[in-house]
């Protein structure tokens, strides 16, 4: 008898990797028409630009919304020059694969922001760094105190890290793979689980992510896991039981009670209720 756990149901047990993997464009799948195993433009196609000094090129998935966030926060905060406009990039037509947008993020990937204020204009990458550049910019929403500071980052960080496994783990096995593979939904269900038990944990005593203050990190990880908490990301609150992270309901409702938030949630959304879109945005009067 063999010392190996028993292999769990619906176990695919008729693949062995090739010595050399190679690209099947028809593993199936939601999104398989856009991945390649390569970077880089793949047509020339340019950008618009408008009149405000920060253009943002996205869409109103959770990496884009907690840029748009961010931007309100800092509108509704009154500095006028946070304001921008802001470009729909749809990932499922491929234009993030477009020479200008590559030009700004060679990883071909929404949220990336250009701003044209600095003496040649500066891009901006991978949505924390577009959260800690305007952060810094405008001196809001990151704590000055090395000690606070340092939390806050290491939340912000917590969520890079964290929600890769949860949308791109999670999220692609349970709702997008072409059929059901129980060791990868077991496999990410549980990390899912584990990382909200982090936040429930740290947010029983802490009206904030770090604390007493609204940061960049509660932006962040709010655009993630508020969906996970609040709006059925991938049809799997039951599965998930997320009612029963409690402390993590508590501080999402309490965010989306703030209107940059629910500002922030409907820029470069093409979809949802049509009173709720707001594909492109140049102005606060884009919201009416
Ligand atoms: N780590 C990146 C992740 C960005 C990301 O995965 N963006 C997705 C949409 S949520 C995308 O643009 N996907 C297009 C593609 O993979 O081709 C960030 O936080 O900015």
């Amino acid at each position: 008898m063999s010392d190996e756990a028993p292999a769990p149901p619906n176990y695919p047990a008729d693949y062995t990797p090739a010595p050399v993997w190679e690209w099947n464009t028809a593993n199936g799948g939601k999104f398989a028409n856009i991945n390649r195993p390569t970077s880089g433009a793949q047509r020339e196609k340019k950008l618009p630009v408008g009149e405000h000094p920060l253009q943002l090129y996205s869409l109103g998935t959770p990496n884009g919304v907690k840029v748009t966030v961010m931007l309100e926060e800092l509108l509704a905060l009154g500095h006028s020059g946070a304001e921008y406009d802001a470009w729909l990039i749809n990932i499922g037509d491929g234009d993030q694969f477009g020479s200008d947008f590559v030009a700004i993020n060679p990883n071909s990937k929404i949220p990336a922001l250009l701003d044209h204020s600095t003496e040649t204009p500066t891009r901006v990458f991978e949505s924390a760094a577009i959260l800690f550049y305007l952060a810094e910019k405008f001196g809001e929403f990151l704590p000055s105190d090395p000690s606070a500071r340092a939390e806050c980052m290491s939340w912000l960080m917590w969520q890079m890290g964290s929600a890769p496994y949860l949308g791109g783990g999670f999220g692609h096995f349970y709702a997008y793979a072409p059929f059901k593979i129980e060791y990868c939904i077991d496999r990410f269900a549980m990390e899912v689980k584990r990382q909200m038990d982090v936040l429930d944990q740290n947010l029983a005593n802490r009206r904030y992510l770090c604390g007493d203050d609204y940061t960049i990190a509660d932006m962040a990880v709010y655009s993630w896991y508020g969906a996970v908490a609040l709006h059925n990301i991938y049809n799997a609150a039951e599965f998930l039981d997320v009612t029963s992270y409690t402390n993590v309901v508590r501080w999402a409702n309490e965010l989306e009670e703030r209107p940059a938030v629910q500002r922030g949630r409907r820029v470069n959304r093409p979809w949802g209720p049509e009173e709720d879109r707001v594909p492109e945005r140049h102005s606060a009067s884009d919201f009416d």
